[in-house]
């Protein structure tokens, strides 16, 4: 039987799992799949670790989520069209969720489908290579618990192993001398640390908006948002500033490139993350920014120099888990060969093609058309359940209008769903005065906040 790998179980290697399990359940004959995980739970990212630094095996930690995370995107736009929120949740529930339920929802479905039986947690891949006399892939997986590795074979190998878990962290002169911390966001897990300081935050996109906004509201006496290029430009709350560049900083001051400066106790590099895949091999290895349409994957998701091999969520990302969904049901099709693969010189063409397209985009609306048209090109092929994906695109544009008139309000408004048409209620407490983000706290019915909702 034809054997295929899995490395990572987080959101989109759990979509994975789930498309291989529909499929059996339906009478497909399904390869043996075995799935890696080198922590000891599923959930990736959402799978929140108070570890910075190297985990308890002495490798890098994976977990970039901090506490008090809520999700940055409406619900609805990420929700999974064959186990809806009303499905999870039995009731229907605001339209932001904090990081808990998410958590709760996404391993809600994979607990529904039964797939932890084919994961290996606590096993890191160390090494992928490719035997092209044999047509299979070799992994090196070590168990962390006792250090024992082993090699095992492989006809296929869906690499899901996220990218927003290596830090970019680049270096400003006078780091050094810096008598504070200075950190990446990766290693931010609790805002109250920086409760009455001085905060100074590089970096212009959503990490650097996330953690002002909770650094802010959890008590920190000022944050100075340095950006590269361009500024947010969000109407940020008393407290929250943005600036250009940073030049250099002198002790505890930093001097900015328009000549301005000010005094700052602690330094957040909210500057990205890698790509990062020491464990596979150069030739199979994807190279790529965190943009929308990366180089060498046809339709995003196969490896067009090895097809057997694929990659899932490399994308920058509006969407997320229906967009892992689409994706985890395109390389399933790939693997049992309901889908065939055009020819090398034809695939090149065709990402040739969205790259050009993704060139031209000039703005965030630009930015969710592209996506969405991407997904929509991934649906026409598999047989996912139907849901309004104009719907979601909508949403996403909707979303980015409430952003401008309120960074602290957006969380508060309400979409309906694409999958069953529930408008997602009012939360009953603002989020900018919401401290408790705890599941329970959020399921909590209470008197409606009055916020006007938005369907
Ligand atoms: P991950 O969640 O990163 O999971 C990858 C898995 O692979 C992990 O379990 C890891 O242990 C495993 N792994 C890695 N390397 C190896 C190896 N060598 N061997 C074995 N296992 C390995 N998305 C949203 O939709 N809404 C949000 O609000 C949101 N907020 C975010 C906030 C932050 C701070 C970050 C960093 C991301 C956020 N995202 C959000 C985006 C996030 O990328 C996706 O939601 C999702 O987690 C991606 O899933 P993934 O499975 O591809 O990767
Ligand atoms: P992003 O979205 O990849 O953004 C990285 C930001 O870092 C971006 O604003 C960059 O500036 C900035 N950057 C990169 N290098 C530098 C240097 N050298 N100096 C200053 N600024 C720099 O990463 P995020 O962490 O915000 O978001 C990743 C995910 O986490 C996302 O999916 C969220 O859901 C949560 P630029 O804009 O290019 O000027």
């Amino acid at each position: 039987m034809a054997r295929v790998a899995v490395i990572g179980a987080g959101p989109s290697g759990l979509a994975q799992l789930h498309a291989f399990e529909q499929a059996r359940r339906v009478g497909a004959e399904v390869p043996e799949v075995v799935c890696f995980d080198k922590q000891s739970d599923w959930g990736g990212l959402w799978n929140y670790t108070w570890r910075t630094g190297l985990d308890q095996y002495g490798d890098p930690v994976h977990g970039s989520m901090y506490r008090y995370l809520w999700s940055n995107g409406p619900k609805e736009c990420l929700e999974f069209a064959d186990y809806t929120f009303d499905e999870h949740f039995g009731k229907p529930i605001p339209s932001f969720p904090p990081r808990e339920a998410l958590f709760d929802y996404i391993t809600g479905r994979a607990s529904k489908s039964n797939v932890r039986r084919h994961i290996q947690f606590d096993s890191a891949v160390r090494w992928v290579s490719f035997d092209a006399g044999r047509d299979l892939f070799e992994l090196t997986v070590e168990s962390r618990g006792d250090g024992s590795t082993r090699t095992e074979e492989f006809d296929h190998v869906i690499v899901s192993t996220g990218h927003f878990s290596t830090p970019n962290a680049p270096e400003y002169p006078g780091f050094a001398a810096f008598p504070g911390r200075v950190m990446h966001a990766h290693d931010v897990r609790d805002a109250q640390e920086f409760t009455g300081k001085d905060l100074l935050i590089l970096g212009s996109s959503y990490s650097a908006e996330d953690i002002a906004l909770q650094s802010r509201k959890y008590g920190a006496r000022s944050v100075t948002i340095a950006y590269r290029h361009s500024p947010m430009g969000f109407g940020w709350p008393d407290g929250i500033c943005e600036v250009p560049k940073l030049d250099r900083v002198r002790g505890k001051t930093a001097h900015f490139v328009d000549g301005s400066s000010r005094e700052v106790d602690t330094i957040v590099l909210c500057t990205g993350y890698r790509h990062w895949f020491p464990f596979i091999e150069d030739s199979l290895r994807l190279r790529t920014d965190n943009v929308l349409y990366p180089e060498d994957l046809y339709k995003g998701v196969v490896w067009t120099a090895n097809p057997k091999l694929m990659y899932l969520a490399m994308q920058d990302q509006y969407y997320t888990f229906n967009m892992f969904d689409a994706q985890a049901w395109f390389a399933r099709d790939v693997v049992l060969g309901r889908i065939s693969l055009p020819a090398r010189g034809e695939m090149d063409a065709e990402i040739a093609s969205w790259r050009e397209r993704q060139a031209a985009l000039t703005s965030p609306m630009d930015d969710i058309d592209f996506q969405t048209e991407y997904v929509r090109d991934l649906l026409k092929d598999v047989d996912y359940p139907a849901f309004d994906l104009d719907l979601v695109c909508a949403h996403f544009k909707t979303w980015e209008h409430h952003k401008a008139e309120s960074i602290t309000g957006y969380r508060d408004r309400s979409f309906s769903s694409p999958c069953t048409g529930t408008v997602g209620p009012v939360h009953h407490t603002p989020w900018w005065e919401e401290p408790d983000d705890s599941l329970a706290a959020f399921l909590r019915t209470g008197p409606p906040a009055a916020v006007p909702a938005q369907v």
